[in-house]
């Protein structure tokens, strides 16, 4: 499958002005910012993401031995038990809802399909603990372009394959904007191995900016949707139970 790198992506003008009002002016000697103000009912992703604070990047030595977790258990359904004995064959994540390009990912196409990325970050559980690790995936908002949002697309729900024992699966959302920072990262190894299933198998969302709940763990798909509310909720499963949305750190 070609992979379509849409330089441009189709997001509403009112959104575009608002990403390129934050990034000031050093970008206006840059030819993209020109032809994002050429066809401003259109936006790029990482023009979006750029000038947003990092989260701070450890060193190797601030690893944590043990990469605490929470949460959920993972699921244990047999098609899910089938896919993490075959080193995650038949795994799929898919990419749907207002896109030009809905389409799916094996871990492996992860991997080699887009740049890899690889972040040393806290991790911060609204509990009050905090672990180090060391992840490795792809940028969020490559695997978002890569389905091509359309101009409605306004946030980004994630559909995750756990549920909380009484068959309510865990979700989490970010929008657009959160979507597109430079370290969102969607991982599929902790410390240079696979995300273990404790972790989140096989693949699950880091958003070192925002606290734990935020990275939703065994991400099955990911939808591009107008808005949160009715069938997509308060943005999560934790918000649904009264948690900010926005839960910055
Ligand atoms: N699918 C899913 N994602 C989830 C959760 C969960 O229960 N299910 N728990 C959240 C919370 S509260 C935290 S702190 C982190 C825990 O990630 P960890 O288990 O890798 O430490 O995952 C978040 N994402
Ligand atoms: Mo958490």
């Amino acid at each position: 499958m070609t992979l379509r790198r849409a330089h441009f992506l189709g997001l509403l003008a009112a959104s575009s002005l608002t990403g390129c009002a934050r990034i000031g002016t050093a970008l206006t000697e840059n030819e993209t910012f020109h032809k994002v103000l050429d066809a401003p009912e259109r936006l790029n992703l990482a023009l979006l993401g750029a000038g947003q604070p990092l989260a701070y990047e450890y060193p190797d030595s601030a690893i944590s031995p043990d990469f605490r977790h929470n949460g959920f258990d993972p699921p244990s359904d047999p098609q899910f038990t089938q896919w993490s004995r075959n080193g995650w064959h038949g795994y799929r994540l898919f990419v749907s809802g207002l896109v030009d390009n809905p389409t799916s990912f094996s871990v492996e196409d992860l991997r080699t399909k887009f740049t890899p990325l690889t972040q040393t970050t806290r991790h911060d559980c609204v509990e009050g603990w905090s672990v180090i690790g060391k992840w490795r995936g792809v940028r969020l908002r490559d695997v978002v372009a890569a389905a091509a949002p359309k101009s409605d697309a306004k946030f980004v729900v994630f559909r995750c394959l756990d549920d909380d024992g009484t068959g309510t699966k865990y979700y989490e959302s970010l929008d657009m904007r959160q979507a597109a920072h430079p370290q969102a990262l969607l991982a599929y190894d902790l410390n240079g191995e696979l995300v273990p299933l404790k972790n989140g198998a096989p693949v699950r969302l880091r958003v070192p900016t925002q606290l734990g709940y935020k990275s939703a763990k065994h991400v099955g798909k990911i939808e591009l949707v107008a808005a949160l509310g009715g069938e997509n909720g308060k943005g999560g499963y934790w918000e649904d139970q009264g948690y900010e949305w926005f839960a910055g750190i």
